[in-house]
């Protein structure tokens, strides 16, 4: 159950609540959904940054790098983690002690990582969730990162208000980004690794790839960085990277919250329909008749679906 001074606590920015309450989002979805009911309208205030790239790319090392540039500019972070480590070895939680560690004692560092199954209504939902909970505990800046691959980890960050894509050198990420479809969503491109050999070439080829698109006159065009997060080489010019665009695009922050939104409703639309019919329109069973008969051509989707809808509605 959600008390209602769960929802004052987070509002207040007490970190065991925040903890408490990102729980709850986790593994209760109707005390999940008050809880958000309650903290909603005190929203909206956090930058959001997005982060994706390949796994191994440098993410967390890069958003922690990233997390102790923004503190020294005296504004509060809180980072929610996409880990697609298995949620049976306890990675994630262990990520996130080693990970906490290097910000000890610094309460207005929060971080949380996500394992990719397990939870209740989606990843995505889960995510964009927890990083409510963030925003509304007072979070200057709320970082999430996740792996470039699967359309719904795309969707999360091309919705955060700055989408930053790592690419590594010689990884030949660049050609799998493109593949992807995550070089369109890049507000901002990070060569991470720079240390490496060929972090030169990887530049010239994303380079080669935005010269073949025409941005109109004032259009974002992307900048390409160069980072070596195990150093933090190139990270203060990142977060000037980020702060140019967020001046860049304050006027129209507006229309990628609202496409944030449209994506969330969207969302829980879906899930909260395909419940109803499951649980309310068919009987015990009945879905894996109908894929039954799928399977064995006796009816086609598009029937099927068409059926279950008008005893729906
Ligand atoms: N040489 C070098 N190694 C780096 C750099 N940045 C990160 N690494 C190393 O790359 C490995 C992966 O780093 P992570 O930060 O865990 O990468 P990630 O993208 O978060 O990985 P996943 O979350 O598993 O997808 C670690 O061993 C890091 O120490 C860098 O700039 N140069
Ligand atoms: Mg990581």
């Amino acid at each position: 159950m959600t008390s209602p001074s769960l929802s004052a606590r987070v509002l207040n920015g007490d970190v065991r609540a925040i903890a408490r309450a990102i729980s709850l989002i986790e593994d209760e979805a109707q005390a999940g959904a008050e809880l958000i009911r309650q903290i909603f309208p005190r929203t909206g205030r956090a930058y959001l940054i997005g982060v994706t790239g390949a796994p191994g790319s440098g993410k967390s090392t890069l958003v922690d790098r990233l997390t102790v540039v923004i503190r020294k500019r005296g504004q509060t972070v809180g980072v929610v983690a996409v880990d697609p480590t298995s949620p049976f070895s306890g990675g994630a939680i262990l990520g996130d002690r080693v990970r906490m560690q290097a910000h000890a004692g610094d309460a207005g560092v929060f971080i949380r990582s996500m394992a990719t199954r397990g939870h209740l209504g989606g990843l995505a939902r889960a995510t964009s969730e927890v990083a409510l909970v963030l925003d509304a505990s007072g979070r200057d800046i709320v970082i999430i990162e996740t792996v470039g691959v699967g359309q719904d980890e795309i969707d999360i960050v091309r919705t955060a208000d700055v989408s930053v894509v790592t690419i590594v050198p010689g990884s030949g990420d660049e050609v799998q980004a493109l593949k992807a479809g995550i070089m369109e969503i890049a507000d901002i491109f990070v060569v991470n690794k720079a240390d490496r050999e060929g972090a030169d070439r990887t530049v010239a080829s994303i380079e080669a790839n935005l010269s073949l698109q025409t941005f109109a006159a004032g259009e974002w065009r992307p900048p390409i960085l160069q980072t070596e997060a195990t150093t933090g080489r190139g990270v203060p010019e990142l977060l000037e990277a980020i702060e140019r665009f967020r001046a860049h695009t304050a006027a129209s922050q507006g229309t990628r919250r609202r496409a944030r939104a449209e994506y969330r409703l969207r969302e829980l639309l879906a899930q909260r329909f395909v419940d109803h019919v499951e649980r309310r329109v068919l009987d015990g069973g009945e879905f894996d008749r109908i894929l039954d008969r799928i399977a064995t051509r006796e009816i086609d989707p598009y029937t099927a679906v068409d059926d279950i809808m008008k005893r729906a509605i």
